[in-house]
């Protein structure tokens, strides 16, 4: 199975709370306030590793959770920071938020982005200490951590990808060199989705082929769904231009025109697919007489290289002699299938993990974080209740009396759509604590429906 595609929930932990407490030593009767600061919440964090091909893996785990961060502690200890959760998937792996937008780009190997930040821990409440205020009877409760559905689209990432009109051949070398086994048929369009397979050379190094449906004249206008299949090679870094030697030897300048053709579709699509560089393949080379054979790859050849319509520009070419290479192959007998993979592993230069730069990476890619995600809000424990401490809500609740019915669900709708009401519930609030939002006060009624 291969998955290009998954939705994921994060949820990055909660910030541990602040702790009340005093200093308690022998002969002290009245120690001063030494409650630590709840640790940070974990973060959750994607990362690009090369190793990965696919979104398999998350398929079956799509629920992602970081650490909450411990409560503080008296005698001034902070609370542990909650452990992030890192998430490896494939290089080339793009984040969506729920609204459609784009969140980030995880386009090279090693790069990081944290997708849901931990929630910060509540001040103990020695930080509350003031000139007046010497036993502070408040702490900081811990901010909850962001919470968001994904969806994960995995851009198909191969090494190459095998391009050619339909019917030439194409499933056959990926089922030859690999070890997939895509179907193969004697008529045009047996391949309709893109299928990956894994080739491997003798020292155990691995490259990635997909085979995608064939291309028709026009594709890039969109004929035979052509733009969605050309879209498939965008992420292949070298192309397997397949041609059929029995149709090369049958109608030398209509082949030749055709291999112009693909040529032509591949510049009019753009997206840098004019810049791959692209291995040519005369397959079913066994329908053509042994003693021919050589010759006819040879005539190919020399026909991309003299061709005026520049249909040789990113043909891999012979180191020394500069001459385009062409390998003849054959799915029936296996003839040419081990230079086909020898000219891969030389072209393909294995994918080199980049640097992983500890801090302002998540900027240097393209992230967008969601503005929806963390509070905007802070929570703090009070003696007998909380106090809820936000500028806009505390603005919005100004002249608000919770004693008149009106004002008291205005109140109440206004806090429940800033998230506090659910917040107070996590933090443990009980009915009839007292809740302060800037000058008003109000005893807190839990909600009984499910969360
Ligand atoms: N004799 C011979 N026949 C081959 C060879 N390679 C493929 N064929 C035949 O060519 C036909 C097409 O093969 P496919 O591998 O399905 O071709 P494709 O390019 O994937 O076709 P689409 O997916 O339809 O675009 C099938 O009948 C194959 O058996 C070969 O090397 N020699
Ligand atoms: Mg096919």
């Amino acid at each position: 199975m291969f998955s290009d595609r998954v939705t994921i929930h994060v949820e990055a932990g909660r910030g541990g709370d602040g702790s009340l407490a005093f200093r308690r030593e022998k002969f002290v009767p009245r120690g001063g306030p030494a409650g630590g600061d709840g640790g940070h919440g974990g973060d959750v964090v994607l990362l690009a590793e090369p190793s990965l091909r696919d979104l398999t893996a998350l398929r079956f785990a799509p629920h992602v959770r970081a650490a909450n961060g411990s409560h503080g502690e008296g005698s001034q200890k902070t609370g542990a920071t909650g452990g992030p959760v890192i998430v490896p998937v494939p290089v080339g792996t793009q984040v969506f938020g729920d609204d459609g937008s784009l969140v980030c780009d995880l386009a090279h190997a090693g790069a990081r982005v944290v997708i849901a930040r931990g929630g910060r821990g509540g001040a103990g409440n020695r930080r509350f200490t003031t000139a007046t205020r010497q036993a502070p009877r408040i702490a900081g409760v811990g901010e909850e951590g962001e919470t968001r559905t994904l969806d994960l689209h995995l851009k198909l990432l191969a090494d190459a990808a095998l391009l050619g009109f339909p019917n030439v051949g194409k499933s056959s070398l990926l089922r030859r060199i690999s070890n997939a086994t895509p179907k193969v048929a004697d008529y045009p369009f047996t391949t309709i989705e893109p299928v990956l397979g894994t080739v491997e050379a003798h020292d155990g190094s691995q490259l990635t082929v997909v085979d995608v449906p064939g291309l028709l004249e026009g594709a890039s206008d969109g004929v035979g769904l052509g733009h969605e299949f050309l879209a498939h090679l965008e992420r292949a870094r070298t192309l397997i231009h397949t041609v059929p030697a029995d149709d090369v030897e049958a109608d030398f300048a209509a082949a030749r025109d055709g291999f112009a053709v693909i040529w032509g579709e591949l510049k009019a699509h753009g997206h840098g697919l004019a810049d791959r560089p692209r291995i040519v393949v005369l397959n079913r080379i066994d329908l053509v007489a042994p003693d021919l054979r050589a010759a006819l790859v040879e005539r190919f050849a020399d026909a991309i290289a003299e061709d005026d319509d520049a249909a040789d520009e990113n043909v891999v070419r012979d180191a020394e002699s500069g001459r385009p290479i062409v390998i003849g192959t054959s799915c029936a007998t296996g003839e040419g299938i081990p230079s086909l993979i020898a000219a891969l592993f030389r072209t393909i230069p294995p994918l080199e993990a980049e640097p992983v730069r500890a801090e302002g990476l998540a900027d240097y890619l393209v992230y967008r974080p969601g503005s929806a995600g963390r509070a905007g809000f802070r929570l703090f424990r009070e003696e007998g209740g909380f106090r809820v401490s936000a500028k806009g809500i505390e603005e919005a609740a100004v002249g608000l009396d919770p004693d008149r019915e009106a004002d008291a669900q205005r109140l109440g709708s206004l806090l429940e759509s800033a998230g506090v009401i659910v917040a107070l519930r996590r933090a443990g609030a009980k009915e009839g604590d007292d809740i302060r939002v800037g000058s008003i006060r109000f005893t807190y009624v839990p909600d009984t429906r499910p969360e």
